[in-house]
This record gives structure tokens, C-alpha cells and sequence, in this order.
């Protein structure tokens, strides 16, 4: 029997690369979009108009905020597996927009869960939940760890978090959460710091740019590479117990270190070309993310393979090859 996976999210990062790993599986993908003015799906493009995923990826029209949609998606998808990946996600982004992050991101996972106990009970769930939900707490951060978010954006996750849970005590579901840290890739949105500092040193080595403005260079996160990642999302959801698991490198870096390397993968000195503005500086800061995945190791099978120094050379050269069209 074919599987069938519900994506929200799809056009984002991490929703592109799941849609892939699902239809090289032999899934029948099917993925909530927004409505946009403009052409929002270039990164599912590639996939979506391959004449082989012709009938195995459908796309349907829905928002998180909005209730209807979700019912009717899961009505009409029938899925085996549930993929929340759709968010408003970026960090600095909520303390501006706090009550729609909110609705979106702690919301939305409420009113899918609930748009699944009613229509789809049997179908697997996983939440896309976040080190941000850890925030002021010290690292190492794992399953255990006390959570003290600091934004918008790490309290409504955290809100998802807690529904998912409660979903899975109250009604039996098989809902997972997976506590991930950062992950990039090319496909990285242009504003998260490490896009914008790939996007800044291949603007440079063309000549178009000769700097880039930054906020708190002191930051710690975990960078991992996306692709890996989603593999470790399809893995959650094939246990015979659903649980939580925190995906990471266990490497931390300064966000000062991530651009050492994205600068020096092209024989520049970063120091020539970053500068600093308050204006990109959060109201309330996470010092320092630092992932341990051993659970994930240990039940899943999962470990991050690719370095982030790695991870900083390969998006600085999509970005130059992007730029050279
Ligand atoms: P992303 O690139 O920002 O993608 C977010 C996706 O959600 C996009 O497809 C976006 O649609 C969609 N979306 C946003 N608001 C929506 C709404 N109201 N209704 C329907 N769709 C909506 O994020 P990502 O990096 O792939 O991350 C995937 C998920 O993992 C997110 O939930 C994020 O919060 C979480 N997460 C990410 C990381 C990370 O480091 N990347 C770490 C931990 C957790 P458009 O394309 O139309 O904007
Ligand atoms: O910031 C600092 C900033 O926006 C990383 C999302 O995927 O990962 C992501 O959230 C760090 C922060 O990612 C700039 O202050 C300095 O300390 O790339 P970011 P994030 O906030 O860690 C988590 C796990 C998620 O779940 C989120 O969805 O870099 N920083 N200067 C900057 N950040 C940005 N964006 N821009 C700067 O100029």
C-alpha cells in the first residue's frame, strides 16, 4: 500500500527537502501552500514539475490560522503521516508580529491536531518544535531540559510542544515532537544569519557589495545541515513508540566563527567586510544553543554528518554559482 503524507510547510526549507526524501520513498505527497500574490513555490518547483511526481505530489490551498482549510485538507489528503512544519519562524520577526506568531506557530498546531483527532485518529504526527523553546537555559540542552523561552516565537513553539503531548496522553495519538536545532542549506531564507552571510560574501566576491551589517556576533548556535535533518523526522515517526527527540551536532559556534568561515572559504578576512547595528539585535537574546542528540542516536539511528564548516563552504558556493546565474 502507497503511503500518504500531509506536508504543511512544504515551500519552506525544510518542507522541500521532506517532500523529496517522502516521493524517493514511494509516498503520495501532499502539501498545504498559502495563497500568495507571487509565485511562493520555488523550491518545491524543481520536484513538482517533474513529469515522474506527476499524481504522487498534490498541492493544496490552507493556512494555519484558519481552521476550514485544515479540516479539509486532512479530509481530502487521507494521510498516513502528518508533517507540521508550517510557522512563522523567524525569531526576530515575532517580537513585531507576536499575536500571529502565535496563531500560526501555537495555533495552527492546535487546530491540526484537533482537525486529526476528528477526521484522521490513526494518522502519525510529528510537530516541528525548537531549541528556541530551551532559550536562556545553559547547554548542553537535551529531551530533559528545563525550558525558558525567549521570544514570541520560542513561547508559541513551546505551546505547540506541550499540545502535542497532550494529545498523545489525552487521546492516543502518535504525536511526536522533534526538538531541533538550527539547520541551514542553500535553500537557508535569506534573512537567518547564516544565508545572509553566504548571500553577503558571494555579493562581494562579484563586486556588488563590500560589507554586511550584523547584529549580536557573540550568539551561539548548533548548525546542522538541513538535508539531515528531515531524515531525522521521517525516522521519529517510524518507531513502534512515538517519543521525543532533540536533533543536533553537538558543536557549537559564534555567529562571529560562522562568518570566519564563510569568508575564509573564499581566501577573504571577514573582519574587512562585517559590521555591527543594534537594529539587528532582539529585545531579548538566546545565548548559546548547544544540541545533545543522543537519544536520537541511540533509538533512531540518527547523527548529523556534515560540519559546520562544511556547511558554510557548500552555501557560500550555491550562492556564488546563484549569483553567476
Ligand atoms: P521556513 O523556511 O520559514 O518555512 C516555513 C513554511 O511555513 C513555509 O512553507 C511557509 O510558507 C509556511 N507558513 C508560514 N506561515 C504559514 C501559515 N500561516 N499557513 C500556512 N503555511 C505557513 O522554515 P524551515 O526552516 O523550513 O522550518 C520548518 C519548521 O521547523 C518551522 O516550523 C520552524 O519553525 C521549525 N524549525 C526550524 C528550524 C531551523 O533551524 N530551520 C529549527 C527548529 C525548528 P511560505 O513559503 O508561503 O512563506
Ligand atoms: O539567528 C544572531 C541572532 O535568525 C541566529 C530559526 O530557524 O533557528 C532559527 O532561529 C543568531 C541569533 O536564527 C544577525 O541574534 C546576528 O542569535 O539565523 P537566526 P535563530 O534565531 O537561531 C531556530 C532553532 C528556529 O527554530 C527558528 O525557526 O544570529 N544574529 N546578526 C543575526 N540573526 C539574523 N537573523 N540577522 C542578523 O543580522
Amino acid at each position: 500500500m502507497t503511503k500518504r503524507a500531509l506536508i504543511t510547510g512544504i515551500t519552506g526549507q525544510d518542507g522541500s527537502y521532506l517532500a523529496e526524501l517522502l516521493l524517493e520513498k514511494g509516498y503520495e505527497v501532499h502539501g498545504l501552500v498559502r495563497r500568495s500574490s507571487s509565485f511562493n513555490r520555488g523550491r518545491i518547483d524543481p520536484i513538482y514539475l517533474d513529469p515522474a511526481n506527476q499524481g504522487r505530489l498534490t498541492l493544496h490551498y490552507g493556512d494555519m490560522t484558519d481552521s476550514t482549510s485544515l479540516i479539509n485538507v486532512v479530509r481530502e489528503s487521507r494521510p498516513d503521516e502528518v508533517y507540521n512544519l508550517a510557522a512563522q519562524s523567524h525569531v526576530a520577526v515575532s517580537f513585531e508580529m507576536p499575536e500571529y506568531t502565535a496563531s500560526a506557530d501555537a495555533m495552527g498546531a492546535i487546530r491540526l491536531l484537533e482537525a486529526l483527532r476528528q477526521n484522521a485518529p490513526e494518522a502519525r504526527f510529528y510537530q516541528a518544535s525548537t531549541s528556541e523553546m530551551f532559550g536562556l537555559t545553559p547547554p548542553p540542552q537535551h529531551e530533559d531540559t528545563h525550558f525558558h523561552p525567549r521570544s514570541p516565537y520560542g513561547a508559541a513553539k513551546l505551546h505547540a510542544h506541550w499540545a502535542t503531548i497532550n494529545y498523545r496522553e489525552a487521546y492516543d495519538l502518535y504525536a511526536v515532537s522533534g526538538i531541533l536545532f538550527n539547520h541551514e542549506s542553500p535553500r537557508r531564507g535569506e534573512s537567518f544569519v547564516t544565508r545572509k552571510i553566504t548571500r553577503a560574501v558571494a555579493a562581494i566576491t562579484a563586486g556588488r557589495a563590500t560589507s554586511v551589517t550584523l547584529g549580536n556576533l557573540d550568539a551561539v548556535r548548533d548548525w546542522g545541515y538541513a538535508k539531515e535533518y528531515v531524515e531525522g523526522m521521517w525516522r521519529m515517526l517510524q518507531q513502534d513508540v512515538p517519543g521525543d527527540y532533540v536533533l543536533a551536532t553537538g558543536v557549537g559556534t559564534t555567529v562571529r566563527d560562522f562568518a570566519e568561515m564563510a569568508f575564509s572559504h573564499v581566501g577573504l578576512d571577514w573582519r574587512e567586510h562585517v559590521e555591527t547595528d543594534a537594529r539587528f539585535e532582539r529585545p531579548s537574546e538566546v545565548p548559546e544553543l548547544l544540541g545533545d542528540a543522543s537519544r536520537a542516536a541511540a533509538e533512531l539511528g540518527w547523527k548529523a554528518t556534515t560540519t559546520v564548516r562544511q556547511l558554510a563552504g557548500l552555501m557560500v558556493d550555491t550562492d556564488i554559482a546563484l549569483l553567476q546565474g
